[in-house]
C-alpha cells in the first residue's frame, strides 16, 4: 500500500500543491462552539491501548460478546468533539457513538440540566410513560419535540431506540391500512380469535417495501427491512416482503446527471412492478420505508425527484410513506430533517428518529394516528429524562445557530474531501454529502481499514459504511478548524 500511496502522492504533488500549503487555523484563536474544548488530538498509545485490551479481557469474561468493542472510554475526561479513551488518548471524534452525539461530550447545557434540582425526579423515576406520564410531560414534549416537528407532522410518540421507533412505524402503517379496509366496522370475532394463533384473517399477510442497502434496526420487522450486511440477518427468520433496488448514483451527481436519472428511472420502474406483484398475490404493500441518505449501506444518495416519485407511488397505492431519519435527522444535513431538502408537496406519513435526538420516537400525520389505546404501546415508551436533555439540545441548536454551522462546516468538509480526491485519485473517489453527513470512497476495503486504523492512531476517530466508504458523523459543534485537523492527518497518513 505504501508504494501506491507514494506513487499517487508524487504524481499529483505539483498539481495539488495548494492543498498542502493550506493555512491551518491557529486553534487557540478560533471561537469555539464548545467552550473549553481541547485544541487537538493527543495520543499516548496505539488504539486500542494496553488498558483497553485489559478491560476487553475482563469484559469478555462477563459477556462473551465483545467482538465489536473498539476501545473503552473515559467519559469524564471527554469534552466536546474529543473522546478520551481508557489509555488517556484524546481523539477527535468524527464517528460520535455511531452518529448519536448532538453537542459533544459533557456539554455545559446538558450538565446543568442534570444538576438542576427541578429535573431530579425525571432522572430518578422512570415511569411507564404509556400509563403514568409525568404531569409536565405534555409540556416537555411540546417544547422539545413538537417545536422541531417536520412540517405537517403534528403528532409524536416517544420510543426507547431507533429499531423500536421503526418497529412501531411499521405497525402504524398496518393498523392504518386495515382501518381503511374495515371502513368503520369493528374487527370480527374470527379476526380476534385467529390472530391469537398467528393465523389469518386476524394476522394479516400485509407487507412493507424496503430497499437493498437500507438499515432500519435489528428487531424483526425492522430487520426484515434491513439489507446492509448479512451478519445482521443470518439465522434469523424474516418476513417475505418486497425489496427494491436503491439507485446506485455516480458522484459528483451534477457531472453524471443523465446516467443517474436513468438509474433512478430503472429503480422506479422496478418498484412499480414489485408493488403490483405483491398486491396481486394478496400480500398488499401497506407502506414503504426509506432513509433519506442510506447510512449503514454506504452513504448512498438519491435525488429529490426520486423521493417525490416514491411519495407518488405511495399515494397511488394506499401505502404509508415512512421516512427513517434515525441517522439523518436532528440537523446533520443543515436542515433539521433531511427530507426537508426535497420540498415534498405533502409531508411524509411517518418520520422516525433516535440517535442525536437522544430519545427515539416517531412523528406522524393525523391520518396515521391510531384510535385505540394499547395498540402502539410498551412499558417505557421512551424515557422522560432524555426528553429533558433533548429540550436543552434544541435550545442550544437555536441559540448557537448550529444548523447554519453544520451547513457551513459541511460545505467546507466536502470541498476538502474533493481536494483529497484530487490529490490522491488512485485511493479516493466519490466524495459526497449534505451538511456534515459526508463520505468518501476508498479504493478497496483493506485500504480503507488500514487508513482508518492509521488515522485512529494519529487521533482521528472515523468510521466506515458500505463496502469501502469512510463516513463522517461529527457533532453539531464540529467546526472548520476540526476539518483542517482531519485533513492534515489524512495527508500525514498518506505520505507515511
Ligand atoms: O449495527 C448496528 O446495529 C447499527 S450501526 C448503525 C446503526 C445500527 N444505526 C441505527 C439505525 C439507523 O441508522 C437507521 C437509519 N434506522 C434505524 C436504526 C436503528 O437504531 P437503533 O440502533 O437505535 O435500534
Amino acid at each position: 500500500m505504501t508504494a501506491v500511496k507514494i506513487g499517487s502522492f508524487c504524481k499529483h504533488l505539483r498539481r495539488n500543491f495548494a492543498a498542502f500549503g493550506r493555512n491551518v487555523r491557529n486553534v487557540s484563536q478560533v471561537t469555539k462552539l464548545f467552550p473549553g474544548e481541547y485544541d487537538g488530538p493527543m495520543m499516548k498509545t496505539q488504539v486500542p491501548g494496553p488498558k483497553s485490551k485489559e478491560l476487553q479481557q475482563q469484559y469478555n469474561d462477563i459477556t462473551k460478546n465483545v467482538g465489536h468493542v473498539m476501545f473503552f472510554c473515559d467519559y469524564n475526561k471527554s469534552k466536546g468533539n474529543y473522546l478520551v479513551d481508557a489509555d488517556g488518548n484524546c481523539m477527535l471524534d468524527v464517528l460520535t457513538q455511531i452518529a448519536s452525539v448532538p453537542l459533544g461530550y459533557n456539554h455545559p447545557a446538558l450538565v446543568s440540566a442534570v444538576q438542576d434540582s427541578a429535573n431530579l425526579s425525571f432522572f430518578v423515576n422512570r415511569p411507564a410513560l404509556g400509563v403514568h406520564p409525568n404531569e409536565d410531560f405534555p409540556e416537555k414534549i411540546q417544547k422539545a419535540l413538537i417545536s422541531i416537528a417536520p412540517p405537517g407532522l403534528n403528532k409524536v410518540q416517544t420510543m426507547a431506540c431507533g429499531a423500536c421507533s421503526v418497529e412501531n412505524a411499521i405497525k402504524h402503517a398496518f393498523i392504518w391500512y386495515m382501518k381503511n379496509q374495515r371502513n368503520g366496522k369493528l374487527p370480527s370475532e374470527e379476526e380476534l380469535q385467529s390472530c391469537m394463533m398467528n393465523k389469518g384473517p386476524g394476522s394479516t399477510q400485509l407487507t412493507i417495501l424496503s430497499f437493498k442497502g437500507g438499515f432500519h434496526g435489528r428487531t424483526f420487522a425492522a430487520l426484515t427491512c434491513t439489507h446492509s450486511k448479512a451478519i445482521h440477518k443470518l439465522d434469523l427468520p424474516a418476513f417475505d416482503w418486497p425489496i427494491a433496488t436503491f439507485p446506485k448514483l455516480k458522484y459528483p451527481t451534477d457531472v453524471y446527471a443523465d446516467e443517474n436519472k436513468a438509474e433512478e428511472k430503472r429503480c422506479l420502474d422496478e418498484i412499480h412492478e414489485l408493488v403490483q406483484l405483491y398486491n396481486s398475490k394478496g400480500r398488499h404493500v401497506a407502506g414503504m420505508i426509506i432513509e433519506p441518505i442510506q447510512g449503514e449501506g454506504g452513504d448512498n444518495h438519491a435525488s429529490a425527484e426520486f423521493f417525490h416519485s416514491l411519495q407518488r407511488i405511495c399515494d397511488e397505492n394506499n401505502m404509508a410513506f415512512i421516512v427513517d431519519e434515525v441517522q439523518s435527522g436532528c440537523g446533520v444535513t443543515g436542515k433539521f430533517w433531511a427530507h426537508e431538502h426535497w420540498n415534498l408537496p405533502t409531508p411524509p406519513d411517518i418520520v422516525t428518529f433516535s440517535k442525536k435526538m437522544l430519545t427515539g420516537g416517531l412523528y406522524y400525520t393525523d391520518k396515521l394516528a391510531v384510535d385505540t389505546g394499547f395498540r402502539i404501546f410498551n412499558t417505557w415508551m421512551g424515557d422522560p429524562s432524555k426528553v429533558i436533555l433533548l429540550e436543552k439540545v434544541i435550545e442550544t441548536i437555536q441559540k448557537d445557530n448550529l444548523l447554519q454551522n453544520t451547513k457551513d462546516t459541511g460545505e467546507y468538509l466536502l470541498q476538502n474531501l474533493k481536494e483529497l480526491e484530487n490529490t490522491y485519485p488512485d485511493v479516493f473517489s466519490a466524495s459526497r454529502g449534505v451538511g456534515t453527513l459526508c463520505a468518501i470512497d476508498v479504493k478497496n476495503t483493506n485500504t480503507m481499514q488500514s487508513l482508518l486504523q492509521d488515522m485512529r492512531n494519529k487521533g482521528i476517530h472515523l468510521g466506515s459504511c458500505g463496502e469501502k466508504s469512510i463516513r463522517f458523523r461529527p457533532t453539531l459543534v464540529f467546526q472548520k478548524h476540526h476539518v483542517d485537523i482531519i485533513m492534515e492527518m489524512f495527508h500525514k497518513v498518506m505520505m507515511n
